[in-house]
């Protein structure tokens, strides 16, 4: 497959500066090379360059509005041109509110597509609901026309329109869920593979009741949103809101092994590496992890992988 990356040195969605060496970091750890070499043919575009808004002054508690929206339009424009050209984006984050962006913009390009969110987090929270004030905590109540009701615009997403259908959303991974989120979910019936289903069902099983439940034709373009604190934090400890009892580096292969074998990720966002949280053996842990994830998801198999060139000696 054709593969488009892109880097997005965003880190206004939550508190905590780093996210925005995230790009740099899993560069530097091989991720294009590393996609490359299984095969696929890699165009690098680069990062965005994303300015902060003066001036920006917080909406209720909502912090950052403006440079938020403004970075997620741009990063929007990018993820449909790479869309449109039938490659599958890579966005490399950056906080998780640059979802808001990638899967706008891989909507205008592919308005069938499903969403599968990775995460110990719902990120289901509204501009009135949130406790934190983090758009990072937010970015699915932009997308999710069902949330309508529940929402509020906020200055500097004017150009923000919500893209995708309840029905078309599915969790994995979750484990620490607000009140609100929680009660949004069930209002507007989104699906949830919690850590408490991964436990009930196992993986296996529990894949097969995610792609059939989100998409049960079996056609439509994964979008991929992979946030690494998905994973338990003894795997990515570098990332600004760890929870326990996450998904293993195992659990993570397999999930991503099964995503490719779909043959239909169309756009995969990774998020929420942070380069300056905790030592440097977190830091490397968290950025290898993440590399050999993705990996898994561009076609690195357990099993083995022959190249096409390859001559048998
Ligand atoms: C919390 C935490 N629900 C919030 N969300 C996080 O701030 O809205 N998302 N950490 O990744
Ligand atoms: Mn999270
Ligand atoms: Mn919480
Ligand atoms: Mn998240």
């Amino acid at each position: 497959p054709s593969v488009g990356v892109v880097g997005i040195p965003f880190s206004k969605g939550q508190p905590r500066g780093g996210t925005e060496h995230g790009p740099a970091l899993l560069r530097d750890y091989g991720i294009v090379e590393r996609i490359q070499d299984l095969g696929n043919k890699v165009t690098d575009y680069g990062d965005l360059t994303l300015d902060a808004v003066e001036d920006d002054k917080p909406w209720n508690k909502v912090k950052n509005p403006r440079t938020v929206g403004q970075a997620n339009r741009k990063v929007s424009e990018c993820v449909s041109k790479i869309t449109r050209d039938r490659q599958i984006a890579l966005t490399l984050g950056g906080d998780h509110s640059i979802a808001i962006g990638s899967i706008h913009g891989h909507a205008q390009s592919c308005p069938d597509l499903v969403v599968v969110w990775i995460d110990a987090h719902a990120d289901l929270n509204t501009p009135l609901s949130s406790d934190s004030g983090n758009i990072h905590g937010m970015p699915l109540s932009f997308i999710v026309k069902e949330m309508a009701p529940y929402t509020a615009r906020l200055p500097g997403f004017e150009w923000c329109q919500p893209c995708i259908s309840a029905r078309d959303l599915i969790y994995i991974g979750l484990r620490d869920v607000d009140e609100a989120e929680r009660a949004y979910m069930t209002e507007c019936g989104i699906a949830s593979y919690s850590m408490q289903e991964v436990d009930k069902y196992g993986l296996p099983d529990m894949m097969e009741r995610v792609l059939k439940t989100v998409d049960p034709t079996g056609k439509r373009p994964i979008h991929l949103s992979f946030d690494v604190d998905a994973m338990d934090p003894e795997y990515s400890p570098s990332t600004g809101t760890p929870v326990h009892g996450g998904l293993t580096r195992r659990e993570m292969y397999y999930i991503a092994e099964e995503i490719a074998g779909t043959g239909r990720l169309s756009c995969l966002d990774v998020v929420e590496v942070n380069p300056s949280l905790g030592t440097e053996a977190d830091r490397k842990k968290t950025v290898r992890t993440t590399v050999d994830v993705v990996s898994h998801f561009f076609g690195k198999r357990r099993e083995g992988n022959v190249s096409a060139d390859f001559k048998m000696p």
